[in-house]
């Protein structure tokens, strides 16, 4: 577990099995290098503000983590860990050490050797399993981009304020997933008629016995579909210790708390899962856009499930100055949630007209997808810039702030003033 800082003060920061492996020798490795060690991070004197409505706007900016370059620190212990917005600009595939890291509980393995590691799959199946990692890589492949978000990603701009990680945008991250199909998992071990759901826990233990172990559960047919999958890789490396070394769930399209990190078993249910983190934790309002009254009572909830349109401005931000001119460029980063981006638009007068953007390269539908235009800033003074994503299932960003108790699913159209001098 993460032991409490200064507690492993000689320890190198670098964790030892961060080793990069080529696409085509594909993971073959992966079962030899299970090794990482963390060290408690010293803090540096390096920091960010963050264009929060609330303080502290100010955050440290940590090198500390293993296997992890600059990131924006909320939290060491647990560790979580917001990537800075510049990294957004910089590639269309968020690198993975910059990659965001979140964890519930604080007993995190510090190192998984990847050679006895086994995952289970058990419960209301015809043969429990128990498979290596050398089994999982003989399975059929796939390989898919997709979106990895925080149901709580951007709670920091909520208003009123809610309880929970202060999070800017950075609780998000796109890669390339590589791995097997859980469908293929589940088929080998039979699945047995009347099977309801699937769930999901990985090697993290809360600190005392009587809380609640992390657990996430889908359907049994959503977890057939064929896309959602038990990842080995990101980005053509093995995860990150942090990221969940040696397996994750990926789950398309849908938030984060469903990629159940570092995961070691699989429990197929006759009966919907009602422990903590699906009957409790983890659930939004009924309602369009998750949205209620601040303070307002009695609503019916639900697990929260599928993402939403979003769009960010990468290269420029709340407060910017330009010289006037009549060309800037302007550019970002969108996503449709679980659909395609089908167009990015941008106004630069305060939303009273826009303009379609260019899109970039199309990953697949739960990819980032980069976009760009010029706008004129000839007018020298305050300009208002908003950008907004329309998915391809029509669905489009609220003009107005969503507010939830848990200050999930935000997606309104991002809103930033620059200034022509
Ligand atoms: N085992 C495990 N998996 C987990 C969690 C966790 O606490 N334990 N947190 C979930 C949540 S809420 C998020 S936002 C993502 C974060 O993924 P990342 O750290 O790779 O960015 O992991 C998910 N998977
Ligand atoms: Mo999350």
């Amino acid at each position: 577990m993460l032991r409490k800082p200064g507690a492993l003060d000689n320890l190198p920061t670098e964790a030892p099995f961060g080793r990069i492996l080529s696409r085509r020798a594909a993971l073959r490795q992966i079962g030899l290098s299970g090794l990482a060690v963390f060290a408690v991070p010293a803090l540096a004197d390096d920091s960010v503000n963050l264009p929060l409505p609330s303080d502290p706007r100010k955050r440290t900016i940590t090198r500390d983590f293993p296997q992890k370059k600059e990131m924006i620190l909320q939290r060491i212990r647990p560790p979580l860990l917001e990537t800075p917005m510049e990294v957004f600009d910089r590639t269309v595939f968020t690198p993975n050490d910059q990659f965001y890291v979140r964890w519930h509980w604080a007993v995190i393995p510090e190192s998984v050797d990847a050679n006895s590691f086994r995952l289970s799959v058990r419960g209301h199946v015809n043969q429990t399993l128990q498979l290596s990692i050398g089994d999982l890589l003989k399975m059929p492949r796939v390989e898919l981009a997709a979106v990895n978000q925080c149901s709580g990603n951007s709670r920091g701009f909520y208003l009123p304020r809610v309880p929970g990680a202060q999070w800017a945008h950075g609780a998000m991250g796109n890669a390339k997933w590589m791995g097997i199909r859980l469908k293929d998992v589940l088929d080998r071990a039979g699945v047995r008629p009347g099977a309801l759901q699937v769930r999901f826990s990985g090697l993290d233990e809360p600190v005392v016995p009587e809380a609640p172990d992390f657990r996430k559960s889908i359907a049994i047919d959503h977890a057939r579909d064929g896309e959602v999958m038990i990842a080995f890789a990101m980005n053509g490396e093995q995860l990150p210790l942090l990221n969940g070394f040696p397996l994750r769930l990926i789950v398309p399209g849908w938030y984060s708390t469903y990629w159940v990190k570092m995961l070691n078993d699989i429990e197929v249910l006759d009966k919907p899962d009602d422990n903590y983190w699906m009957a409790i934790a983890y659930r939004v309002p009924d309602t369009p856009h998750a949205n209620i009254a601040p303070g307002q009572s009695d609503v019916k909830t639900v697990p929260i499930s599928r993402m939403v349109p979003r769009s960010f401005f990468t290269n420029v931000a709340d407060g910017n100055s330009f010289s006037a001119s009549k060309h800037l460029p302007v550019r970002g980063i969108a996503f449709g949630g679980d659909s395609g981006v089908a167009r990015v638009d941008l106004s630069s007068d305060g939303g009273r007209s826009w303009q379609t953007t260019r899109l970039g390269e199309d990953h697949g539908k739960y990819s980032f997808r980069r976009w760009e235009t010029d706008i004129s800033l000839s007018t020298p003074g305050s300009h208002i810039l908003m950008v907004r994503c329309t998915n391809v299932a029509g669905d489009v960003q609220p003009p107005t702030p969503n507010w939830n108790n848990n200050g999930f699913m935000r997606n309104v159209i991002e809103t930033i003033q620059i200034d022509a001098v």
